[in-house]
This record gives C-alpha cells, structure tokens and sequence, in this order.
C-alpha cells in the first residue's frame, strides 16, 4: 500500500522566475520580463497597464530572478540530494526562437537547456518540461497581439517541433502550457495580452484560449508522432469551490465557478467544448472564431495525463461575502479555514477532494505539479532555518493526497513542490515570499550574494522521498 514504487517526487520551477539571465545567451525579451515588482505589476499582468519595454524607474525581478542560469549545476546536484525522481522545469521561449518568428532556432537557447537534462540524467532525475509557463515573445505580442491572434499556433508549433526533435533522449513528459485557465485572470503574463480601452475582454480571452486549446492539442498530436514514448499533460490551476452555505444558490455560484476552471482541461482531456460552455459563452455575447478543421483537432488529440497546481480550494456565495486572496484571484474568505502570510487559504483536505473531482471527471491519471506555502523565512547567522510552518503545511497536503490514492484510488502520478527552491513570486514579483527548500541569499531590493542554503524542509522532504512518503 502507500504511493507506487514509480511514484514521481520532485520540485517544480518555471524559466521567468528563476533563471534570469534574461540578457544572455542570445535571449529576447518576453512578456514575463516585462511585469515590474510593486504596485504597478498586477495593472500589466492582467493586461490594463501597458508595458512593452523596460522603463526608468521599475524593478524587474525576473531579470536576474535567482539567476538558475548559472547556478543551475549547483542546484540540480541539490535537487539530487534530496532524491528528486522529477524536475519540473520550463523553457524560455525566447531562448530558442528571440523573437518567436526565426527560421532557425537559437543554438546557445537549446544548447542550455540540453545541458540541464544531462546534468539531471546525471541524477536520475526525469525532467518534466512546462512549454509555455506565462511566456510569450515580446516581438509576437507587438506584431500580431500574443495569442488573440490565430499565426501563434504556427510560431507555438514550430516551438514544440525543435524541443521535442532535439530533447527526444532526455524528455518525454511535457505540459503544454502552464495554468492554462490564468489566460483569465491574468491575461497579459498568461497569453500577452494587452486591451484597449472599450475592447470586449471576454472575447479577446476566450478567441486567444480557443488559440491555446487548439494549439495544445496540435503539439499532444506532434508530441506522439515524433516519439510514441510522449506523455503529455494538460495544467490547470485547481482548487474545488465551496459553497459558502448549503442555500442553493450559494451551490450554483459554486458550481458556475469550478466550471469556468474546468472548461480548459474539460477541452484538453474529453476534446470537445462542454455544452454549458457553449451555452454560456453564446449568452454573453462571446463568440470565439473556429476554424471548421477545429473540431477535430480537438477531438483527436486528448491529453495523456491531467496536472494542476493546488494551492487552496476556494468558496463561492450568491451575495456579497467577505473576500481572501489565493492564486492569481480572490474568492469568498472560508471561516473554516487557516491563512497563509500572504492571506491564502491552507485546505489539505481541499487537495483530496480536488483530486477526487477531478478523477472522477476524467477518468485520466493525475498529476500535481505544483503544491506549496510562500512564507517569510529568517535565517539565523549561521543561515540556518528553521521552517516548521513549510513542513507543516506539505505534511498535511502529503497526507490528504495520500489518502486519496490509498482510500480513494485516484490514480496519482506524482508530486512536484512548488517550489524546491526560493524564487520570483508570479502574483507580486517578490522575493521575500519563499517556498523553497533551498534558500537564496537574495534580498527584496535585488541585493544578495545568491548563495545557497539548506533549510530544516530540505531534509525533512529528503526523508519524505527515500522512504516514499511512508515518514512525513
Ligand atoms: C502559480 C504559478 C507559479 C507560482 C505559483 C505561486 O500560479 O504557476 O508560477 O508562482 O502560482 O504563486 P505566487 O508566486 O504568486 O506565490
């Protein structure tokens, strides 16, 4: 009993929020660079505030980030000493294609990440690669809008085509884009996508996540025929809704809400647009344009397996309810539940009921790639931390999902942390808000000598895998 001999443990990271480098390496600029830290970022990643170059005056902590770009030896080998089976990972888009239309892809982009899977190989460590995490070329989202342009397919393919040729020996788990359904919630660091002012929104987000979709299925279809070894998963940002109360409406507030989530793996794993997506999008006069080969390329091409993050469920309610923050988008504040730092709700057993729905809704196996807690962490002078809280917080969500595949039988791939090491926040760009079992020496105001340091999860979770989840 417990988890399978094959379960995957790991980490989970993504290329704008660790690697820096962002001028090296031939790199061009992305959407991903250009969300400054401070008060400014959540205008530009949901697309309001304009940014399309680097300006006086603003912090951009993903240019540096925790520079992974050269460090990224030293943390593999402490990825190793943990006893990672997984690494999750994803590619700058700009490394391989600087402006994403270019014949020819970027040798020293390619030559990289080459180098990660070999020193991963080095640990018996297998990659599972992010294509798109919020990443999207600067040049394709000034020429043709980012993906509320249609041409992005052909750029996003052409993409998958290098990576999947060139990494065939070192990769054969990949995500296509990362929490696709953020395209919602963030749509300029989701899809680069910026509005003008009188534009219809709903129809700008849902033509560029029809893009996505059809996009995502084209590279499941290219991903097979390149190696029939190719697993490939869809990546949702997950988190049941609850109903604030047992009045009906609070339930269908709740349900009305999961399934503007569900909508995106719903696509991605069954293939075709749920009816209530269908009906709803007509009623608000959302019109996405399809191609007539659309239908089919869907339908054809269903993913491998399903992944999410999980990070807290959320509440819904029919009238206007006190709110708490959370992933990328504030619900109704849950009474029942405790609260992070950062004000997002801890609900381990929320994961084992999300595992449940969504087992039960697909029937595919799962995947978490991304669980954990963004907390200040004070390292004593000797740098050492004691992280009680992190540790606390993954043991309870390790036995809710232990549960689930024990007593429940959800098929459950594995378990990528988010993130084995401190990095760039996506919501606030900050750097004091760590999930790391690693600790940089990076400071809020970009300072730091980017050492690296154990921390008290480091070997609390080195135990977790050696004993595969048996000791928590
Ligand atoms: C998800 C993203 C990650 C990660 C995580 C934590 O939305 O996929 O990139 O950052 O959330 O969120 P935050 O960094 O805002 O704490």
């Amino acid at each position: 009993m417990g988890f399978p001999e094959s379960f995957l443990w790991g980490g989970a990271v993504a290329a704008n929020q660790c690697e820096g480098g962002s001028k090296e390496g031939g790199r061009g600029l992305a959407n991903v660079d250009l969300c400054p830290a401070g008060e400014r970022r959540k205008e530009v990643i949901c697309g309001h505030g304009k940014s399309l170059c680097l300006e006086e005056g603003q912090f951009y902590p993903s240019m540096e980030a925790i520079d992974f770009y050269h460090h990224y030896k030293e943390d593999i080998r402490l990825f190793g000493e943990m006893g990672f089976r997984v690494f999750r990972l994803s590619i700058a888009w700009t490394r391989i294609f600087p402006k994403g239309d270019e014949e020819e892809p970027n040798e020293e982009g390619l030559a990289f990440y080459e180098n990660i899977f070999k020193e991963c190989k080095k640990y018996q460590i297998q990659p599972l690669v992010t294509i798109s995490h919020f990443d999207c070329p600067m040049y394709l989202i000034e020429k043709y809008g980012g993906w509320r342009s249609r041409k992005m397919i052909d750029f996003y393919l052409k993409l998958c085509r290098v990576l999947f040729t060139r990494y065939r020996d070192y990769v054969v788990k990949w995500l296509t884009f990362n929490e696709i359904n953020m395209i919602l919630h963030a749509p300029f660091m989701g899809a680069g996508l910026c509005f003008s002012d009188g534009e219809n929104e709903e129809q700008i987000k849902y033509q560029a996540a029809h893009h996505e979709l059809v996009a995502s299925a084209l590279a499941t279809r290219l991903a097979h025929e390149v190696n029939p070894e190719n697993k490939i998963g869809c990546m949702f940002a997950a988190g049941s809704v609850y109903p604030f109360s047992c009045r009906p409406k609070d339930v269908w507030e709740a349900l009305v809400t999961d399934q503007e989530n569900y909508f995106f793996p719903d696509v991605q794993a069954r293939g075709y647009y749920p009816s209530y997506a269908r009906k709803r999008l007509k009623k608000a006069g959302v019109f996405p344009q399809m191609e007539p080969e659309d239908g089919e390329i869907l339908r054809e091409n269903t993913v491998d397996f399903i992944s999410f993050s999980y990070y807290n469920s959320r509440c819904a309610s029919a009238s206007s309810q006190e709110t708490a923050e959370g992933n990328l988008f504030q619900s109704v504040r849950n009474p029942y539940l405790e609260y992070s730092d950062w004000g997002w709700p801890i609900d381990p057993l929320g994961l084992r009921i999300t595992l449940n729905q969504i087992y039960d809704r697909y029937q595919k196996p799962l995947f978490i790639v991304e669980n954990g807690l963004g907390a200040v962490d004070e390292p004593k002078e000797d740098h050492a931390i004691a992280d009680d809280y992190r540790i606390g917080y993954l043991r309870e969500h390790i036995q809710a999902m232990k549960q689930a595949v024990e007593e429940d039988g959800v098929e459950l791939m594995g378990y990528t942390v988010w993130a084995p090491i401190d990095l760039i926040s996506a919501g606030t760009g900050e750097m004091k808000k760590r999930y790391g079992f690693i600790y940089v020496d990076k400071q809020e105001d970009g300072k730091g000598t980017l050492s690296r340091f154990r921390k008290k999860s480091f070997y609390w979770y080195q135990k977790v895998i050696a004993t595969n989840g048996e000791e928590l």
